[in-house]
């Protein structure tokens, strides 16, 4: 199987990093985001959102990361996706909570603390970053207080729900994430970030 991705880029880092885990092989194919390679014609033909991750299975081609994580889960048994109905409906609930809403405040300070600066396309819009931090907040709360009752999202266990909404996490210091009042998290994002299937799929500086 391949996936096309950017390494340092969280959807497909977090791809490679549950393939790891569940040790399925992937090859990537890099698609470099800094250079607009995601624009291309060759790869909008594959994927016509122009984003990535994007995988390639026989002739089968996938893209969304979730819908990519579940279509992994059921290539081979693996307790980051079990099979039962309750813990795939509340795996499913923190994917689409994470698409819908924390992935938008997360991605606002990305955007504009980190991306702006490394595509040279302008300063932070304080505007903007206002707005992150209310979206951001608003779901930061409720995920730190899951997090003081539970160690992981979903049945105290690490399932495909931790790698979809811990990924944007990694870019936390140079997004400057506000994470500093939420202690459960910082202590969820440690515990998965020294994790092997992480560390070992990481960006090579
Ligand atoms: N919901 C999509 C989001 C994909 C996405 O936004 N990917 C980013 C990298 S993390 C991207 O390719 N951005 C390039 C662009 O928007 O031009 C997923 O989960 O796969």
């Amino acid at each position: 199987m391949k996936l096309y991705g950017f390494p340092a880029s969280p959807n497909p880092w977090k791809v490679r990093a549950a393939a790891h885990h569940m040790g399925l092989p992937l090859e990537l194919e890099l698609v470099d985001l800094t250079k607009g390679a995601q624009r291309k014609p060759e790869y909008l033909a594959l994927n016509p959102t122009g984003r990535t991750p994007t995988l390639v299975d026989g002739d089968f081609t996938l893209w969304e990361s979730a819908a990519i994580l579940q279509y992994l889960g059921n290539k081979k048994a693996t307790a980051l996706w079990p099979h039962d109905a309750k813990a795939r409906a509340d795996i499913m609930r923190w994917q689409c909570w994470h698409l819908q809403h924390w992935s938008r405040g997360v991605n606002g300070f990305v955007f504009e603390n980190l991306v702006k600066s490394i595509l040279r396309i302008g300063d932070p819009d304080p505007k903007a970053l206002a707005q992150a931090g209310e979206l951001f907040h608003q779901d930061a709360a409720v995920l730190d207080k899951h997090l003081t009752r539970h160690p992981y999202l979903v049945n105290d266990a690490l399932t495909l729900a931790d790698f979809t909404a811990v990924a944007p996490l990694f870019l936390a210091e140079r997004a400057k994430i506000p994470l500093e009042n939420y202690a459960n998290i910082r202590r969820w994002f440690g515990t998965q970030a020294a994790l092997p299937a992480w560390t070992e799929t990481a960006p090579r500086p």
